[in-house]
């Protein structure tokens, strides 16, 4: 089975007034209002398409998150089933210092087809497609992954370059892409953005590997399920989580992820630009109508484009 090809535009106007309700914050300093621009306006766009839909990866879970929380039903209730995992402002510090690449992202599947995990850090190791499956492993060596990957793609480990998010936690990896003399490309934040940038004809990055969110990698998983890419994610969770991992089905809390683990079947997933980004445009503000930029991928329909729309305030 595949998700209809109407549902495309549907979930598409979702991200885009998700995008629109957090742009009224870009720059003034408030993330919490910012995140809550995006979540009521995408909540009140998912409420109004004819299916019964569930979050399964949201703004956290039901007791710390009043709306899009884990297990929260959307939609009609009329219609097809559908699991879907929202991020309604990736990019919540972007958003509001007014800095580049904070967007309004979610990804759907089939009921059942996608990873319901807590919101915890994944360890994520992302590399691009055409590459032996899995070449890479998280509990390899930052040497040997480097090496392998350089021998696979036929280039010096000099010659590669790593995207990673700027954290203390991230010391070790440094040091060793530091000492291959691998180029690093620092993100301060946004990991699916940073996941993607493997991605392409001419990608910026040979590989992604941080920590960063868990809702964030099973987004970016399931985009990159699109496009042929590879990804093992492993949740960390001390012992609180656990038992929270094992209210949502996880029963293996140090099980190394690949794509098709976390995100199985046919998958649509939008990201529309609150600000201009690697992924998109950002929005356009004008007296009384905005603009609105969408990446737009649909797994059963080879569908993958950029779509600008306006619409009137
Ligand atoms: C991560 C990353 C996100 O926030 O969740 C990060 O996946 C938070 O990391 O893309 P820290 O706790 O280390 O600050 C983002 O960068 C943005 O939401």
């Amino acid at each position: 089975m595949s998700i209809d090809k109407s549902f495309l535009n549907k979930f598409i106007k979702s991200t885009e007034y998700a995008a629109y309700g957090a742009s009224a914050f870009i720059g003034k300093g408030n993330k919490i209002l910012a995140d809550k621009g995006a979540v009521d306006m995408m909540r009140n766009e998912l409420n109004k398409i004819d299916m019964k839909a569930t979050i399964v990866i949201g703004e956290g879970e039901m007791d710390e998150a009043p709306m899009l929380h884990i297990g929260e039903k959307v939609g009609t209730n009329n219609g097809p089933e559908f699991d879907i995992a929202v991020d309604p402002l990736e990019g919540t510090t972007f958003t509001s210092k007014g800095l580049p690449n904070a967007f309004s992202v979610l990804a759907v599947a089939e009921k059942g087809n996608l990873l319901s995990a807590p919101d915890t850090y994944m360890e994520k190791i992302i590399i691009g497609s055409n590459l032996p499956n899995n070449l890479l492993d998280l509990d390899n060596t930052v040497e040997k992954n480097i090496n392998l990957l350089a021998e696979a793609k036929n280039k010096k480990p000099s010659d590669l370059s790593a995207c990673v998010m700027k954290r203390t936690r991230h010391a070790n990896i440094i040091k060793s892409l530091d000492e291959m003399k691998v180029k690093i490309n620092f993100i301060t934040d946004g990991d699916i953005a940073g996941g993607l940038s493997v991605i392409g004809n001419n990608p910026i990055n040979d590989i992604y590997l941080s920590t960063g969110g868990g809702p964030e990698g099973v987004i970016v998983a399931a985009a990159l399920s699109c496009y042929g890419g590879q990804m093992q994610g492993r949740l960390i969770l001390n012992d609180d989580e656990i038992i929270r991992a094992e209210k949502l089905g996880i029963t293996n809390p140090k099980k190394k992820y690949n794509i098709s683990e976390i995100s199985k079947g046919d998958v649509i997933f939008c990201a529309s630009g609150v600000t201009t980004g690697d992924l998109a445009k950002g929005i356009k503000n004008f007296e009384n109508r905005f603009e609105v930029t969408t990446l737009a991928l649909h797994k059963s329909q080879g569908t993958n484009k950029i779509i600008t729309n306006t619409y009137k305030k």
